[in-house]
């Protein structure tokens, strides 16, 4: 395959962003009425208005011809049929399969992995039903209360996003609490609103051998024998999610008392496999299937709808327009619902995990950016913060809002509000305010003069700023899991236009063995060959924990 930038399309959008860069997004819309409706896009619950992007539709044609280029389609097809697209680590990426809702056989090195996903669904539902009504007790004989889902990265931002989403739909009797980091503070701070009788802790680790898990997995463990459980009582108060059943054993926890998954499911793509065990939990297994059902409509439509009605496909290369050809680094997310506050933080793993890459498939440098720092915070709160630089900063940053129309509260005057202030945002990022505008609103709060002119530059406002405004009728399992699987394709889609591995992650390998040596050293006093900084940290450490 051509290098990306030598290709035809990459040369013909080179020509195009010549032609759009000084072109205001406001005369795109003077010049046709029907801007937003040949702009924008449906499918699987979800409404894309990507109008008020830098784009008219010779640079849209040429964006979708790189795709083609770039092989979206092939790959798109490798994927969904289980073919190894993990190359680095000789793996097939079947999340899709996970939540597979049509009957039909999916392979992966050539057996059908339907039945193992459908029992391990029918497993959870058993053990979810188990838990809601109170059959599944703790040592006392008590219903569970609390879940703690101790887990890290992929193993936790899915359904930790996941559960806040649809707080809505929490069972009444059940809290939820999430522990992934290895600072102890976390976990003293749920072990102090949790009562021991009553609690079930799921260990969710791929591998079962992340050093932070496994810590506070033991600090549990422990927690609970202090508290006046006993060995044999374990069993009633932990279960794992696994792919290493023999970790779990080592560990000390029935597998009976496991789920498992797949090498096939990557930890950022894991939370429709028993990953996602505490949203069934919270939520109940029919919601869990909702969700699925929701991701699944989301595949369908990728997999079938032509490249320039396919939803991943356009946000994916709306991406890649700013990206490499305007220069942007960033790009934020600002969904407008509280219950989405944990998106941003999903999202920054799923594409900068995926895509945080400098090498191609090849083993080549990539000679061009690729993944840009993904960012955000729900509306309205991001307006009264970091909004100031999105619209009158030096950097352009494009901005994805997410919103559902209807809420699941009553207050009404509150949702209209709400989507009045998304909806402001995105015209005033898109419109700015010329100086004409500004001199016009001085003028007629009395302003003239000397005063009029040295304020007025500080109110202009370039705009030209693009955004997608993404909606959905309500935030439900179903439009979250396509909401979800909308952004793992994007991700996909912008890994094989960048031609690199979405699916490895050495950079977090590399954390994982950094710290057992340093904390090997910390726990003997004798600190190694290290840099002068890390050594003088290491020794203000040793000084004060003695
Ligand atoms: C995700 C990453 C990473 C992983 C965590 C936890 O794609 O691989 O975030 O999920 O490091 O790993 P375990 O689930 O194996 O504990």
């Amino acid at each position: 395959m051509q290098p990306l930038t030598s290709s035809p399309a990459y040369q013909a959008l080179q020509d195009a962003y010549e032609r759009l860069r000084h072109i205001p997004m406001r005369e795109l819309f003077a010049a046709d009425a029907t801007r937003f409706e040949r702009f924008s896009c449906a499918a699987a619950g979800l409404f894309l208005d990507y109008s008020k992007n830098r784009l008219d539709a010779s640079s849209l044609d040429a964006l979708l011809a790189l795709a083609r280029e770039r092989g979206v389609v092939e790959a798109r097809a490798d994927m969904f049929a289980g073919a190894v697209i993990n190359r680095t680590e000789q793996r097939a990426v079947l999340h899709t399969a996970l939540r597979n809702r049509s009957g039909a056989p999916v392979l992966a090195g050539g057996r059908d992995v339907m039945p193992e996903v459908l029992e391990v669904l029918a497993r959870m539902a058993a053990f979810v039903a188990d838990v809601r009504q109170g059959r599944w007790t703790g040592y006392t004989g008590e219903a569970i209360s609390d879940v703690v889902n101790i887990g890290i990265g992929g193993s936790d931002l899915g359904p930790l996003m996941v559960c806040e989403a649809l707080r809505p739909y929490g069972h009444a009797r059940l809290n939820l609490h999430f522990v992934s980091n290895v600072d102890g503070a976390q976990l003293t701070e749920v072990l102090r609103r949790v009562r021991a009788q009553s609690t079930l802790f799921v260990i969710a680790s791929k591998t079962f051998t992340t050093q932070e898990t496994l810590t506070n997995a033991r600090s549990a463990r422990a927690w609970l024998l202090a508290a006046g459980a006993l060995p044999e009582h374990v069993a009633r108060h932990f279960v794992a999610v696994s792919t290493n059943a023999e970790k779990v054993a080592a560990f000390g926890i029935d597998t009976r008392n496991m789920f498992g998954f797949w090498e096939w499911v990557g930890g950022r793509y894991s939370l429709w496999s028993a990953i996602g065990l505490p949203i069934a939990l919270y939520t109940g297994m029919d919601n869990f299937e909702q969700l699925l059902a929701g991701a699944h409509a989301m595949d369908q439509h990728f997999r079938d709808a032509p490249l320039e009605n396919n939803l991943p496909v356009l946000l994916a290369m709306l991406g890649i327009w700013y990206v490499n050809f305007f220069g942007t680094s960033s790009q934020g997310v600002a969904p407008y619902c509280q219950y989405l506050h944990r998106l941003p933080a999903y999202l920054q793993q799923l594409e900068m995990e995926s895509n945080g890459k400098s090498v191609q498939m090849d083993g080549k440098p990539v000679e061009y950016p690729t993944c840009p720092v993904i960012w955000g915070e729900p509306g309205t709160n991001g307006q009264h913060a970091f909004f100031q630089l999105l619209h009158q900063g030096t950097a352009l940053i494009p901005v994805d809002f997410i919103a559902p129309l209807r809420a699941h509260h009553a207050l009404a005057e509150h949702q209209l509000l709400l989507l009045a202030n998304c909806f402001a945002q995105t015209e005033a990022l898109m419109r700015g305010k010329t100086p004409a505008e500004v001199r016009a609103e001085l003028s007629a709060q009395g302003l003239s003069g000397e005063a009029l002119e040295t304020l007025l530059p500080h109110k202009v406002f370039g705009g030209n700023r693009p955004s997608n405004t993404l909606l959905m009728d309500a935030l439900t399992p179903q439009t979250l899991g396509a909401l979800i699987a909308l952004y793992e394709h994007k991700t996909f889609v912008q890994g094989v236009v960048w031609g690199v591995n979405s699916f490895d992650q050495w950079g977090v390998e590399l954390g994982k063995q950094l710290a057992g040596k340093i904390e090997q050293e910390l726990r003997s006093g004798q600190i190694g060959a290290h840099d002068a900084s890390t050594a003088g940290l290491m020794r203000k450490t040793l000084a004060a924990l003695g």
